[in-house]
């Protein structure tokens, strides 16, 4: 296989309706109204994510706004045995295989309901240190080429991610084992308040791939149909047993990079507002009423939908009994410290129980 030079240039199939042409895509008009329905799923989990928080009803939330067709366009290039592994960016990811949203809200509620079997959805847990999760997939990617199984496995992080060690290890062990692997880099262009010009000299992260011996693209992240392409290209080539690919996918964060986060110190408020004006599931629904696929009318259906799945999600996490607080100190050692019984007597008489 050739190593082709990272590409630069942003792939894009929508057009922006006036000067900019909108490409080809190779889905049908089914899955073009459903690739909606997984935007505006998401969409409406991370508004009301928000909310929520405000409400004290979860608690620290990472926000994805502008982030979901990252998120929507690369599964839907998946298939069901496919492997997941997120960051806690994609927190959510897993409502597109099914799970409900109250394992996920849950999980943000720090409750054992919360935590799921990574093998009833083919979606490993949510990662929250930065990178780590990446030598997993590789694993994974790995045993399944080992094993003779079509499956592959996709792995997301950030634009910081990629100064990581894990990062590294994972990016280099899965391009010398020909893993079928797809490294999903979400390039927000902020690791917290840490600028991309502060987190790399390359030019731009693709470049990156070569270093491996693998291809890299580039790819507009608010483009869902572009990330789709990008994505089925790239499993196509994990299950073809030419091994991984790194994806670069631009976007911009336009949301603080959690609920605890205030941009305002350190981010171009100017630029953020630019941003929202040309965010992803705005983007698409243009498109589809310029195809004449969406009314007004049927993306308040699919919105009203998605707002009853959450207001379902929210009451069932809310309905669970609360958890054993003797949790927080299990599974950490095989012989716990004395030192640990005062803390959890501490915990239970704090919590009054
Ligand atoms: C190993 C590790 N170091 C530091 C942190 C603290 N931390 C949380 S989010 C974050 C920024 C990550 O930025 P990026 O990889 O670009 O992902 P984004 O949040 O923008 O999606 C950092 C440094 C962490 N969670 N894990
Ligand atoms: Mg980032």
């Amino acid at each position: 296989m050739a190593v082709l030079p990272a590409e630069r240039d942003l792939r894009r199939v929508i057009g922006d309706g006036e000067s900019v042409p909108d490409g080809e895509t190779t889905l049908s008009d089914d899955d073009l109204l459903e690739l909606h329905r997984w935007l505006v799923l998401l969409r409406t989990y991370d508004e009301r994510s928000v909310v929520y928080h405000r409400q004290g009803r979860i608690g620290t939330y990472a926000i994805y706004w502008n982030h979901e067709a990252m998120q929507a366009g690369s599964v839907f290039a998946l298939e069901r045995e496919d492997w997941i592994f997120q960051s806690y960016r994609e927190s959510a990811i897993g409502l597109l295989r099914g799970m409900p949203a109250s394992t996920i809200l849950s999980w943000w509620r720090g409750h054992p309901s919360g935590w799921w079997n990574p093998l009833d959805w083919n979606v490993a847990s949510i990662c929250v240190p930065i990178g780590t999760h990446v030598p997993h997939a590789a694993g994974l990617a790995w045993g399944k080429k080992l094993r003779g199984e079509p499956s592959c496995a996709i792995a997301y992080f950030g634009d910081g991610a990629t100064s990581e060690g894990a990062f590294h290890e994972g990016a280099n062990f899965a391009a010398v084992m020909r893993a079928p692997l797809v490294l999903f880099c979400n390039n927000n262009q902020w690791a917290i308040s840490t600028p991309l010009s502060a987190q790399t000299a390359a030019e731009t992260l693709a470049d990156k791939a070569a270093g491996y011996g693998m291809p890299g693209l580039r790819v507009d992240g608010c483009d869902v149909l572009a990330v789709y392409e990008a994505t089925r290209e790239a499993v196509t080539r994990a299950r073809a047993g030419e091994g991984p690919t790194f994806i670069e996918a631009v976007t911009y964060r336009a949301a603080p990079h959690a609920t605890a986060d205030d941009p305002s110190v350190y981010i171009d408020a100017a630029r953020v507002e630019e941003e929202k004006q040309r965010e992803c599931l705005g983007r698409y629904e243009a498109y589809l009423r310029r195809i004449g696929l969406l009314s007004y009318e049927a993306a308040e259906a699919v919105r009203a939908q998605a707002a009853d799945l959450m207001r379902e999600g929210i009451a069932a996490a809310e309905g669970e009994p609360p958890a054993d607080p003797g949790l927080v100190f299990s599974h950490a050692y095989v012989d716990p410290p004395t030192s640990l019984d005062d803390d959890l007597a501490e915990l239970r008489r704090v919590l009054g129980g």
